[in-house]
């Protein structure tokens, strides 16, 4: 049997990750695979609501100590993850460490200061960076609810992410159709599902996950 695959979705606010992410997790139920949605921050854990009362500004926190709740909130779902992917089932994950550190380095935080809490975290099989300018962004509904909805701001976060695309990150223009963005997720995702199970059938070894977000930078 092939490990469940870990599949990220990645961008700034307002890009259409959770649609996506939905969308997603039911096209691969529906062609009778085993997949869970993940999101995060996860703002159930006890770390989580301390997240979640700084991003609705309840909370005052400092830079460096609310960039360490969101990597340990990342950590904390981590045996969890290990346990489902090598049960079989695919993740579908709204948001990961990429995020963690353009919303911090965007604020004028070291770069590689940023990266350090969440190395050895499970890196992800596939990456889609759904990119969307800000000034469209701005547009869409909802847009200066939370703390980080400001366009200036959005700027930075996705200049910062761009610095840490690299050559596993699928870019999805996310001024796109919602099916239009859809069917190019769906397509990549299935090949990579589809090459694990042909590789598992070939009985080579399936069990090893992907460690060690950024391993190489
Ligand atoms: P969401 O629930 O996906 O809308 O995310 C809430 C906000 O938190 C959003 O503005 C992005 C930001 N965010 C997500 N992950 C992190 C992280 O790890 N670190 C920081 N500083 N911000 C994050």
């Amino acid at each position: 049997m092939a490990r469940g695959r870990f599949i990220l979705l990645e961008g700034c606010d307002r890009a259409g990750k959770s649609t996506q992410c939905a969308m997603l997790v039911a096209a691969l139920k529906e062609r009778g695979h085993s997949v869970e949605l993940c999101k995060f921050p996860d703002r159930t854990t006890t770390i989580g609501k301390m997240i979640h009362a700084y991003l609705t500004n309840t909370e005052e926190l400092d830079d460096r100590a609310i960039h360490l709740l969101f990597s340990a909130n990342r950590w904390e779902a981590m045996q969890t993850i290990k346990r489902k992917l090598l049960a079989g089932t695919h993740l579908v994950v709204d948001r990961y460490a990429y995020s963690g550190v353009a919303f911090s380095a965007a604020k004028g935080l070291d770069l590689t200061w940023c990266k350090d809490p969440d190395r050895g975290l499970i890196r992800p099989d596939i990456t889609f960076f759904l990119d969307l300018p800000s000034s469209d962004a701005e547009k869409r509904g909802g847009f200066g609810e939370e703390r980080y909805e400001k366009r200036e701001f959005q700027e930075r976060v996705r200049d910062v992410f761009l610095q840490l695309r690299s050559k596993e990150w699928v870019m999805i223009d996310a001024r796109k159709s919602v099916e239009a963005m859809h069917y190019e997720i769906l397509r990549d995702t299935e090949n990579k599902v589809r090459v694990a199970e042909a590789d598992a059938q070939l009985e080579e070894e399936d069990d090893v996950l992907p460690e060690d977000m950024f391993q190489d930078s």
